[in-house]
This record gives C-alpha cells, sequence and structure tokens, in this order.
C-alpha cells in the first residue's frame, strides 16, 4: 500500500511545481519513471528567462539503487583533482603543490616530490591531473598549475615520469603556457583530460578581472578558453583555428568564463563541459570546435554586486547557449560521466561536483538534453572538488575539507 500513495503524492507535489515553474517538464520514459519538484528551491538572483524548456530547473529524480557513502580517509590538505591509476588506486593533488597516491581504502603515500613550485594563492595551486592512457608502459603524468611568473601568473601545463618507487617524478616539464600571464589569483580553470586520439584538452578561466574579462573572446589569448594540445604541448592537428593569422591553433572552444569541469560523454563522444557563472549563471555546455559560448557577453548571472553583466542579454545569435544553467549557482567543478556497472540506472549520467552547493549534482541526459537533476549527499555538508569513476565502477570525490570518498552500491 505504501508505495503507490508515495507515488500519487509526489504525483501531486509534481503537478503543483508544474503550475507554478514553466520550465518543468515530466521524465518520459527515463532511466526514473517518478518526476519529482525540480531540486532546486531558491529563488533566483534574475528574472531572466529560459531559451528552451528544461534549460533550468529541471525535474527531479531519485536514485531507485540502495547506495553509500564511504569516507576513506579526512587527512588530505586541500585536494583539488582526483584521477585512477590503471591497478585501481587514485592519483590526487592538493593544492598547496602535494601530489600523492591513495589506495583504495583510504592509506595516503607521501608527497611525491619533483613537482614544480606552484603559485597557491587564491584559487591557484596544483589543479587538475591525469595519467597518460599508455601510463602502464610510460608511467607518464600530466598535470595543470598556477605558475608564478615574474610578469605575473598564469594556468601551465607540465608532464613528467612517475619514477618506479612512485616517489618522484622523474623530468617534470612545463609543456604549455596558457599566457598572457596576470597578476591575480582567480579564474584559472585548470582540468585536463585525454580526448580519443591522445590529444590533451585543457580549461581555462579568463582570471576574473574587468581588465582580463573580454580577453574569452579574444582569439589571440588563451584565457577563457578550452585549448586541444598534444602530449608535448603543440596544437593539436585539426583544431578550428589553425592556421588563421592572429588566432591561437590551440583553441578549440571559447567565451567560457571559468571552467573546471571537463569529460567526454561515453556513449557519444562528445566533450560536455561545466563552468562558474558569477551570481546566478553556472553552465553545463557541450562543447563543439570553434564555437563561442558567450562570456561575458550573454549569461544567465548577475555581477555579484548586483547590476547586469554588459548589457544584460541571455541570448545572441552565434552564441551557444548552455545545456543547462544554474541559478543560484552550484559552484560546479570537477565533472564525470558514470559508465560503471556497480550502479546500472547511472550510466551515462553526469556527476558534477559542486562547491557552495555542497552536493554531488546527477544529471540525466538524454539526447543532449537534462531530462532529470538529483542532490547527492546532501547532509555531508562539504565542498566536493572532483569527483571520478574508479576502475570498480564505484564513484571517488573529494572535497576541500580533505575528505575522500568513495560511493558505492549498498
Ligand atoms: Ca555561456
Amino acid at each position: 500500500m505504501g508505495k503507490p500513495i508515495l507515488t500519487i503524492i509526489s504525483g501531486i507535489i509534481f503537478g503543483l511545481a508544474a503550475c507554478s515553474s514553466p520550465s518543468v517538464k515530466p521524465v518520459e520514459n527515463g532511466p526514473d519513471s517518478s518526476a519529482h519538484a525540480p531540486v532546486e528551491t531558491k529563488s533566483p538572483n534574475s528574472d531572466y528567462k529560459p531559451a528552451f524548456a528544461g534549460q533550468t530547473r529541471i525535474a527531479g529524480v531519485k536514485t531507485k539503487t540502495p547506495y553509500e557513502a564511504t569516507v576513506l580517509t579526512s587527512d588530505l590538505k586541500s585536494p583539488w583533482g582526483i584521477t585512477s591509476l590503471p591497478d585501481g588506486r587514485l592519483l590526487i593533488t592538493e593544492k598547496e603543490g602535494v601530489m600523492l597516491i591513495a589506495t583504495v581504502s583510504g592509506q595516503l603515500s607521501a608527497p611525491i616530490t619533483g613537482i614544480p613550485k606552484v603559485n597557491s594563492a587564491g584559487q591557484g595551486g596544483l589543479l587538475g591531473l591525469r595519467v597518460d592512457p599508455d601510463f602502464s608502459n610510460n608511467r607518464m603524468v600530466y598535470w595543470v598549475f598556477s605558475e608564478p611568473l615574474t610578469e605575473g601568473n598564469l594556468t601551465s601545463v607540465a608532464k613528467g615520469k612517475l619514477s618506479a618507487d612512485e616517489k618522484t617524478i622523474e623530468g617534470a616539464t612545463v609543456i604549455y603556457r596558457a599566457t598572457p600571464a596576470y597578476k591575480g589569483t582567480l579564474h584559472y580553470g585548470g582540468r585536463i583530460v585525454f580526448d580519443k586520439n591522445g590529444n590533451l584538452i585543457i580549461s581555462t578561466g579568463e582570471r576574473s578581472d574587468l581588465e582580463t574579462r573580454p580577453q574569452a573572446q579574444y582569439l589571440n589569448s588563451a584565457l577563457g578558453k578550452v585549448l586541444r594540445i598534444t602530449k608535448d604541448g603543440k596544437p593539436a592537428a585539426g583544431n578550428p583555428f589553425t592556421g588563421q593569422n592572429d588566432k591561437r591553433p590551440e583553441i578549440f572552444s571559447y567565451g567560457h568564463r571559468n571552467v573546471q569541469g571537463l569529460a567526454f560523454h561515453p556513449e557519444t563522444g562528445d566533450l560536455w563541459e561545466t563552468e562558474f557563472g558569477p551570481r546566478g549563471g553556472d553552465e553545463l555546455n557541450r562543447i563543439e570546435p570553434g564555437k563561442n559560448y558567450g562570456w561575458p557577453i550573454i549569461t544567465y548571472g548577475i555581477e555579484y554586486s548586483g547590476p547586469k553583466v554588459g548589457d544584460g542579454i541571455q541570448q545572441k545569435e552565434g552564441l551557444e547557449q548552455p545545456v543547462y544553467y544554474w541559478d543560484p549557482v552550484i559552484s560546479p567543478s570537477g565533472i564525470t560521466f558514470y559508465s560503471g556497472s556497480n550502479i546500472p540506472e547511472w550510466k551515462n549520467n553526469l556527476f558534477i561536483g559542486g562547491l557552495s552547493g555542497m552536493h554531488i549534482d546527477r544529471l540525466v541526459i538524454e539526447k543532449n538534453k537534462v531530462v532529470g537533476e538529483e542532490r547527492l549527499l546532501v547532509s555531508e555538508e562539504q565542498r566536493f572538488r572532483d569527483i571520478t569513476e574508479g576502475k570498480d565502477g564505484a564513484l571517488y570525490t573529494i572535497t576541500d575539507n580533505g575528505r575522500l570518498y568513495r560511493i558505492h552500491k549498498k
């Protein structure tokens, strides 16, 4: 008797929500057949309207599979990036400049030596990381960091070989610098993923200040971009602006504010991205080469101090609309699609570490549209910085105050 009644009640709640918010639509034939009210209940910061139904405040969904999140350790210090080693252990960066290895039972190695100096002031530090697809043979590690130069700080990419005893990175070399440098410590971007051809996708930010913000639109600047480079830091072959005068050949897409989420969809192979908006206007985008994602010309956010950004417009021809946006913000940091079999109903869903949101955001995506949203681990009250799928099909996530969680089937 209990289940049908609950279904009826949730149907009524959903019906009421649908009346008050035109952007809500039920999940039809999705992996979750029961639709709920949107997970966001707070008022937005502006009266901006979405460009299409379902672009924000989509119907809520709930995971049916019993799952739990286990704290493996609380001894990390401001971890920033996490990725799996081939044997299932986890390679982790900490903001202050440390790289280390964690076992899946939460044992931490000593800091790995040989990492070049980072500027960890503000939002800087040792940031995203990935191991080479051929790591088992070449032991190469690639990472992003905020590099201090005399003319200012910048987002840089380095690589080096993890020694056989795992104690040091040998031959660390900076392979790419996202110039120009700037004397600020905000909006470095900092994620890194490999594409299927073995090139590196790197995200940057526009360095936050009004002085540098316009560079997100400049094709002769690496700020506010998604970049595609080789393992040697050269522009990857086939990039959209190759051979064009005064345009950087390493640019893959532009018009971004501060990108801390990058992931490839396991089935379509498309590149997806999340970026921070100002007050409102966090975005999820599907990235296509050469396209302009709009910042700071169009945005669903307003300035932190209250006024509109620029002309206060949200749509413009030639500028891409986000697939989804959040207002208020959740501060989307690291992201991963789920491709494992541990929790089959999560297959191809996107998981987003929310900082100010203090939850893991789960998005159900069908045909490149968001059709359902769920907040996980809300009661943990953590700022989730990055998330990755382990070799065992569990999700592993790290938080600003030093926790490493394993999320898995109960
Ligand atoms: Ca945008």
